[in-house]
């Protein structure tokens, strides 16, 4: 299956959900004179999860684009909720160009710490990315820094062991900063491309997992100054508006530079990137669309649009 049939099928849950409550196969003009199916699509795109606030806008930038294919014009819409702020407000005023959200995934630095609650897919995307980047020639390094559950660790080894990755171990229980300072002072010594390092999505109440993290980043800060360049985020779309606001909560504490959104293959609220970029204002790197170790893509706005609705992409 190529990449794009991967995306194709992992969104299938929320294109059945969009196009099973909207009639899309219309025009625009028409869809405005017979307000039914307008409602119609702002249903869709709240089931969706794309949030209320932009639902209006889009329905507004429907108005705007004023005539052709109502898919067409939703589509357009759609890929413009997908950009930051800035660029959403320049493409507006210069029209849509066809350069739209194309996807820039290259770390800065060389250090990328990747953080979020248990459950939301941290490990497996670190893997995921781990082949991506090995894929494009680059070296890669693992620090299993999730020393509090014990099969943490070893879950992050297995995946070193597939892909021939090193890994950078503690003791369970251990200090997940010395593995971090630890981690991210041999990658220096050797030269390694990229540091992906795990962490810990929960702790016991005793420990304050945020000022954990701000730890981690401060001791990897010490053994390579300025690193780690990237604080990703992996949240899983599943949880919706939920795992929304527990990005909130991470991103005052220690600021993201990316997030990852896991797991849209399980849902049909995939509409939910679309107040991930909104109300976080960070870009989103990569969609996973599945548990294979290729079942990550880069994230493109435009690519991700066309593939919810099936539409054909150029080469
Ligand atoms: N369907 C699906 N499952 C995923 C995806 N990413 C991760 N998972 C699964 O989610 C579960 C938790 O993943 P894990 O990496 O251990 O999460 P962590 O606790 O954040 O490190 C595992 O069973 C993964 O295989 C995805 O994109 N799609
Ligand atoms: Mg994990």
């Amino acid at each position: 299956m190529s990449w794009l049939d991967r995306l194709r099928a992992g969104l299938s849950k929320t294109r059945a959900q969009l196009s099973g409550t909207a009639d899309l196969e219309g025009d625009v003009q028409a869809a405005f004179t017979r307000m039914d199916t307008i409602e119609d699509l702002e249903y869709a795109l709240i089931a969706a999860d794309v949030g209320r606030a932009a639902t209006e806008e889009i329905i507004e930038d429907i108005r705007r684009i004023g005539g052709g294919n109502l898919q067409d014009a939703l589509m357009q819409a759609l890929t413009l909720q997908l950009e930051p702020d800035a660029r959403r407000a320049e493409f507006r005023k210069l029209g849509f160009s066809p350069d739209v959200g194309r996807g820039r995934v290259d770390p800065k630095g060389h250090v990328v710490m990747v953080i979020g609650v248990n459950g939301v897919g941290k490990t497996t995307t670190i893997a995921k990315l781990g082949q991506y980047y090995m894929e494009r020639g680059k070296s890669v390094m693992f620090a299993a820094g999730d020393t509090f559950r014990a099969a943490a660790g070893a879950q992050l080894g297995v995946w070193g062991d597939r892909l021939g990755v090193p890994v950078v171990q503690g003791p369970d229980g251990g200090d997940p900063a010395a593995v971090a300072f630890d981690a991210a002072s041999a990658r220096k010594a050797r030269g390694t491309d990229l540091l992906l390092i795990d962490t810990a999505g929960r702790l016991h109440n005793k420990h304050n997992l945020m000022e954990e993290l701000k730890k981690v980043q401060r001791v990897v800060d010490k053994a390579d100054p300025g690193e780690p360049a990237e604080v990703w985020l992996v949240l899983d779309a599943v949880t919706g508006q939920n795992g929304l606001q527990q990005a909130k909560k991470f991103h005052e504490s220690t600021p993201l530079t990316g997030v990852v959104v896991t797991k849209l293959d399980g849902t049909a609220k995939g509409g939910i990137l679309v107040p991930i970029v909104r109300e976080l204002g960070v870009p989103i790197k990569f969609i996973g669309v599945g548990e294979q170790a290729g079942d990550l893509q880069p994230f493109d706005s435009r690519d991700f649009v066309r593939a919810l609705f099936d539409v054909q992409l150029p080469q």
